[in-house]
């Protein structure tokens, strides 16, 4: 097929539309027949009708008539419909247990289950698959009665009954109109979990999971997690949910996280079960979150939904928003908000500054799979969160009220977002769109003086050029700063007219001076605040004005910001000593820093995540010619230094910790709390320190094993801080876990994380001996994740010298790209840095991306990735 690339500027609205989607799927032995009855209604009538599909044809109808057609690329052509509404009948074949994509309608485990978005329902039906075609559907399923006693589809159902050859049959209706990626259906063997919401308007609304009947126990926290999420949407939002049903099903085969199918989310096994054994508190965390997403979905993607492709940041954006509000409005903002951030400087930035960097709002794609990024989601959550902190949480709602109102039912754009925002407020957001269209991290350079009564602080603002777009304009971006005297407490200035302590300086030009009056003594500058708009920004601090900040700062974001800040200057300093070879400095900074964590009155989730280094992606941002184990080993160097220096305060913060933990009524001693996770974390922390200052102590945690890991956290905990020890204690430890845990799919996929992020010497050996393990499934994506993308994060030995590690994952891309080319174009971006690499490295990478490319079949999904690599200047 040839190549195709898709742009935004060529939108045009669909010739036609689909007013009705009957649906009949008759599963069979190993087919699927499925018939399709479309109401089709002209919107410009003449034009040939073109339907997507890719499944096997078998007839088409129109009006009850056959009809000359043409089948080409996956484009199924009539040229001579009707110019009035009329029927076409389409019946296709598809085999799903051959589907091994995991898109469109696929088998796992026996049970059938469908993934469309964003283009997989044309792999099911020929339909025009484009989400501004919206259509009211109903859906009847007929199959064996044994085999497949559930059958589920979107909405209500509303008919169904029983052959008397042991078939039977269901018919679904949703009343709401949807565009085709919100189609699902499901049908297998599975267990119900019921339980009820009763909604603000006294609606009561039916909720039922699915999953085996071995996996009964463990969705109880998943189904509270759906409560509060529709508890928290009807308070925080007013949006109240608008079916008698919301059915989730659990399936191990699966893409991504989940999928928001309209009555009928489809999860990954990993969201959806937990206990806490078996699940760690920031898996129960996740939990929460991606139920609350997909949740929020209904009203933020599916009653609104996106007019084309490109606008996906306008469901994505706004319901990662919306779910970050969720958990952090649960509970510990700050730590939610700390932990978002570092995602994004992990992932996101790397990605904007990189081969495939592209705006929040693509403007051209060749395969829309590879647009589900950390761009288009935590980016675009990022500008969601600027218009919250530009017009206020009031001035936020006004605008979702507007757009709402203005919008319910339809496809829109960014545009329409943006408009909603800027005339419920009467404010002009014109320049904002901006954040919508270029790519690349701001960077912002302070300066900051006092002059006459006055702290006078200069910002400029720099967007670095990307493949796409070299020169850019100037930004809309806000800073919320505060300031602080030497003693570190706040000083209040004047602000356009007020006297203030803390104000959102809206930046708009290239270079811009505000003026915070009436500030007469030193002060400090306290910047960025909760991280309010997702820039780099350098402001020349001194140390001892960074240890000011973290000491005192009122804005804790700022506080965590200002220990980053010291451990960036510190990884440096080892870099440079080491390159030198000099002795490692002593780092008295950010030691005395430290020695304040370590000692002072802080709640235990903040203060594990201020013992968190920035991680070596960080440290090489912005740099060219890296060399990754350079950078790796200077970082291990302080993670040493730090270990080594505080090691009898380690031992006391765990026991304090365990203390905290011990004091918990015995029944819920272990289960999952925000107050008792911020232990455990802090736990596992200092596990994680006295382990590397003390190897020997892994004799100790051997002995003490059974007793210490109790639930899944301190396991989890024990495991990684020993995962990198060089002894066979670790291969024994870690091999009992397997065994204890071999038959929970979803802790297994925790052992193979283990074995891939070793620092150990044989890592890569272990690698590929867990490639024969028999609970090992390179086909289960979930499993190729947890290794295979766990070792390409491996910084020593996906970088190792002798290319062992690029190679080990070229040749794994190649593989899966065969039958799974999503999971193939995520692995294979951990390429994206070739051309940042020192030389040799980025040789050697370069060859192991011909070789992709060269591969007969490639996906378009992974050539259009390996493409912008090889391409990039
Ligand atoms: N909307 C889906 C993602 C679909 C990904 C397709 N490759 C899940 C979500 O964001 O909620
Ligand atoms: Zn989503």
């Amino acid at each position: 097929m040839s190549k195709t690339i898709h742009y935004l500027k060529d939108y045009t609205a669909p010739a036609y539309r689909i007013l009705k989607t009957d649906l009949h799927f008759d599963i069979l032995e190993p087919q699927t027949i499925v018939k399709s009855s479309l109401t089709v209604q002209p919107e410009r009538a003449g034009e040939p009708l073109v339907l997507d599909g890719s499944a096997k044809l078998l007839s088409v109808k129109v009006n009850g008539q056959t009809v000359d057609y043409v089948l080409e690329d996956e484009k199924l052509t009539i040229a001579g419909v009707p110019s009035e509404n009329f029927t076409l009948e389409v019946e296709t074949e598809i085999l799903p247990a051959e589907n091994k994509s995991l898109m469109g309608l696929y088998a796992s485990g026996g049970n059938l289950f469908t993934q469309c978005e964003p283009e997989g329902f044309r792999k099911i039906a020929f339909y025009i698959d484009r989400p501004d075609v919206m259509s009211k559907f109903t859906t009847t399923i007929v199959a064996d009665k044994k085999r497949y006693p559930v059958l589920l589809s979107n909405g209500n159902k509303i008919d169904g009954g029983e052959f008397s050859d042991g078939r039977h049959w269901v018919k679904w209706e949703d009343p709401f109109a949807k565009p085709s990626y919100l189609f699902a259906l499901v049908a297998g063997d599975l267990a119900v979990t019921e339980d009820y919401f009763t909604t603000m308007s006294g609606r009561k609304v039916k909720i039922e999971f699915y999953t085996t009947e071995t996996d009964k126990p463990k969705v109880g926290f998943a189904v509270e997690s759906l409560k509060n999420a529709m508890k928290w949407d009807e308070t925080r939002f007013g949006l109240e949910y608008d079916l008698d049903i919301f059915m989730v099903v659990a399936v191990g085969d699966f893409n991504m996280g989940a999928m928001e199918n309209k009555g009928l989310n489809i999860f990954n096994t990993k969201f959806v079960l937990a206990n806490s054994r078996t699940a760690t508190d920031t898996d129960f965390e996740g939990i929460e979150s991606v139920v609350g997403h997909e949740y929020f979905h209904n009203w933020t993607g599916n009653r609104v939904t996106c007019r084309d492709w490109f606008q996906l940041s306008l469901k994505e954006g706004l319901t990662v928003f919306r779910d970050q509000e969720f958990s952090s409005d649960r509970a510990s903002r700050v730590v939610r908000r700390i932990d978002n951030v570092r995602m994004l400087r992990l992932f996101q930035f790397p990605e904007d500054a990189g081969p495939t960097a592209h705006p929040v709002r693509p403007a051209s794609y060749e395969e829309m799979n590879n647009f589900y990024t950390m761009t288009v989601y935590e980016k675009g959550a990022e500008v969601v969160r600027m218009y919250h902190t530009l017009l206020g949480e009031e001035g936020f709602q006004k605008g979702m009220k507007l757009y709402f109102q203005r919008h319910d039912g339809q496809a829109v754009t960014c545009d329409d977002f943006r408009a909603a925002m800027a005339d419920a407020n009467g404010i002009n957001l014109d320049q904002f769109a901006l954040w919508y269209s270029q790519a690349g991290t701001p960077v912002l350079d302070a300066q900051g003086r006092l002059k006459d009564g006055a702290f006078e602080l200069t910002i400029k603002q720099t967007i670095p050029a990307t493949p796409d777009m070299a020169d850019k304009q100037p930004m809309m971006i806000p800073v919320k700063t505060g300031l602080l005297n030497e003693k570190g407490e706040a000083v209040e200035f004047e602000y356009q007219g007020k006297r203030v302590k803390e104000a959102v300086l809206v930046l708009t030009e290239a270079e811009q001076t505000f003026v915070l009056g009436s500030v007469n003594e030193p002060v400090i500058p306290s910047l960025l605040r909760d991280f309010s708009a997702p820039v780099t920004l350098n402001y020349p601090y001194s140390e001892q004005e960074l240890a000011t900040l973290l000491a005192a700062d009122e804005n804790e974001f700022a506080r965590w910001e200002a220990a980053q800040t010291l451990y960036h200057r510190a990884i440096n300093a080892n870099r440079q000593a080491l390159a030198e070879g000099r002795p490692l400095p002593e780092h008295k900074a950010l030691m005395d820093a430290l020695a304040l964590v370590v000692s002072g009155d802080f709640d235990p989730a903040f203060r594990a995540i201020l013992l968190q280094m920035p991680s070596e992606t960080d440290v090489w941002a912005e740099e060219e010619n890296i060399d990754p184990i350079q950078v790796h080993q200077a970082r291990e160097a302080l993670l040493n230094a730090v270990a080594v220096k505080f090691l009898p305060q380690w031992r006391e913060l765990n026991r304090q910790a365990a203390e905290q933990e011990n004091q918990a009524d015995a029944a819920v001693r272990y289960e999952y709390s925000p107050e008792l996770a911020g232990w455990r974390t802090l736990r596992n922390a200092c596990r994680a320190f006295i382990l590397r200052a003390d190897a020997a102590h892994i004799e100790h945690v051997a002995e003490n094993y059974e007793a210490m890991a109790q639930n899944m956290t301190h396991e989890w905990g024990i495991l990684s801080a020993i995962n990198s020890n060089e002894s066979e204690i670790r291969d024994r430890l870690l091999t009992q876990f397997a065994d204890k845990f071999a038959d929970d799919a979803l802790v297994m996929d925790k052992y193979f994380a283990l074995i891939a992020s070793s620092r150990r010497k044989d890592t890569l050996q272990q690698v590929q001996t867990a490639l024969n393990h028999p609970k090992f499934s390179i086909e289960n994506p979930n499993k190729a994740r947890s290794l295979l993308m766990s070792f390409s994060r491996n910084i020593l030995h996906f970088h190792a010298e002798n290319g062992s590690g690029y190679r080990f994952v070229a040749d794994k891309v190649m593989e899966i790209d065969r039958f799974n080319p999503q999971v193939a174009a995520r692995l294979v971006q951990a390429f994206n840095i070739c051309n940042k690499l020192e030389a040799n490295r980025k040789a050697v990478m370069t060859k192991e991306l011909q070789r992709i490319h060269a591969q007969e079949g490639l996906s378009k999904d992974v050539g259009e990735i390996v493409g912008k690599i090889l391409n990039e200047k």
